[in-house]
């Protein structure tokens, strides 16, 4: 892939180029078959919203031509920093990655930039002030998801005096998604003192942690009226351990969930689930269509947000024969 040049080693290409095509400047970018190559780093395989992102973005490189160099970092910052790096020592022509956490990014960023390689953040920010460090950031609004599932159960509860008792399963600690969507939703339920977070802990966006984290919650809180999970998949596990204790999961215990993959949106069909909030992995397509514009060099917004809804348990039903995820 032809890097972006000095001035001189530029200027040669271009006589070059505008001679032999005739109007093909040769600064557009792009191998010398013209191929644009990503790295991309992603988070890991955590979740079944995971998976349908990781199977967007490669699906998308090959419809769009772009060869993806793809690493799997398991959830840990450090591996994804390794990739960066790597992608960076290759000389890709773009980087795209979901930061596993917001902070941390800086150095390798800056290596990147250094090396006069883009980067596009996908999915999850990060809480850098050198917004210099990347081209734009595709992805949910994850205070509103917060605020979304809030403002459900206020609406839920609006005739019932209270005290209700939530608990909550936040994602990764230290991510976006789970910073954002427990700020979004304590705004919103703040308003009216009958709401009560009695406990919240991480359950790293997995089907295991939801599990574990719900059991110990069963086993301290007698009176627990609430779950709101960050994700369908620590809600999906902590539906195990809600049976498991002999109570029923949406209507013992009332479920709020975000994602909407295949799965959670089965349990909200089967009435496991009460509402979720849906935040789509499907990135794919808008990743590779803002890279080719990265690569031309042309101007693309700082902030590409992506479209989702809601899903009320009868709207589930309606939904699941055409889900895509
Ligand atoms: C949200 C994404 C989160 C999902 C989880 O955009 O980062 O990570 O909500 C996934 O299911 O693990």
């Amino acid at each position: 892939m032809l890097k972006r040049l000095s001035a001189a080693a530029l200027g040669l290409v271009v006589a070059a180029g505008l001679a032999a095509c005739g109007g093909d400047d040769g600064s557009g970018g792009g191998s010398d078959d013209g191929k644009i190559t990503m790295g991309f780093a992603q988070v890991g395989a955590e979740s079944g919203w995971r998976t349908a992102n990781t199977q967007s973005i490669q699906e998308s490189a090959k419809t769009d031509g772009i060869t993806l160099k793809f690493s799997d970092a398991q959830q840990k910052q450090e591996n994804q920093i390794k990739a960066i790096r790597s992608y960076i020592a290759q000389k890709v022509d773009v980087i795209a990655f979901s930061p596993v956490v917001e902070s941390g990014w800086d150095t390798v960023l800056k290596e990147a930039k250094d090396a006069e390689i883009p980067v596009i953040l996908t999915d999850r920010a990060i809480d850098s002030p050198d917004t210099s460090l990347y081209e734009t950031f595709i992805g949910s609004d994850f205070v509103v998801e917060g605020e979304k599932a809030g403002e459900w159960l206020v609406k839920e509860y609006a005739s019932s005096p209270g005290p209700v008792n939530i608990v909550e399963l936040q994602g990764t600690t230290g991510s976006a998604p789970a910073n954002d969507r427990k700020a979004g939703f304590a705004d919103v339920i703040k308003a009216d003192p009958k709401f009560t977070v009695i406990a919240s802990q991480s359950g790293d966006f997995t089907r295991a942690g939801g599990k574990e984290v719900m059991e110990a919650f069963l086993k301290a809180n007698p009176k627990i009226d609430v779950l709101y999970a960050h994700n369908d998949d620590m809600g999906l596990g902590a539906i195990e351990a809600i049976e498991a204790a002999g109570k029923k999961p949406g209507v013992d215990i009332k479920i709020i969930t975000v994602d909407a993959v295949k799965d959670g949106m089965q349990a909200l069909a089967d009435g496991k689930i009460n509402y979720i909030v849906e935040c789509s992995p499907l990135l794919g397509p808008q990743l590779m269509d803002l890279a080719k514009k990265v690569v031309a060099g042309e101007s693309i917004p700082k902030r590409v947000l992506t479209e989702e809804t809601t899903f009320t348990q009868e709207q589930a039903v309606e939904a699941l024969p055409t889900r895509k995820y």
